[in-house]
């Protein structure tokens, strides 16, 4: 299921370029394009799903495969041994600016307790 307006679903189309990190049948991760950290990857399944909850709520198995592409991520990154960060924006109070569900891999530095 793709979104005709949603930014995420034409990056996966091709139709937006973007750095691709890793391809799944189902999964694609690419650069963020404002990194905030030396590795910062969005990881987002190929369908569109608006946030987190839905992605669980619809499909859970497919929210583990983008779990394990982001540990793919972080291993190919070469940021697995000393630790990196997974996090999604759920909502206006989380933070979430597109609403395609992604889940942003960072590492490559100490990342403090939260970036703000
Ligand atoms: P957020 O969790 O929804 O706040 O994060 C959205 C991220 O998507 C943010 O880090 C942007 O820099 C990033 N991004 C991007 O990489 N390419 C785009 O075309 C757009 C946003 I729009």
């Amino acid at each position: 299921m793709i979104d005709a307006d949603c930014i995420f679903c034409k990056i996966v189309a091709g139709d937006i370029p973007s750095t691709k990190v890793l391809e799944t049948e189902r999964v694609f991760a690419f650069r963020d394009l404002h990194p905030k950290a030396p590795t910062h990857v969005l990881v987002i399944p190929k369908d569109h799903y608006a946030n987190t909850a839905e992605l669980a709520d619809a499909d859970p198995a497919l929210a583990g495969e983008v779990l394990n592409a982001a540990a793919q991520v972080a291993a190919a990154e070469g940021v697995a041994h000393d630790g990196w960060r997974l996090l999604a924006n759920t909502g206006a109070n989380g933070g979430q600016e597109v609403f395609h569900v992604h889940f942003h891999v960072f590492g490559g530095k100490r990342l403090g307790p939260m970036l703000s």
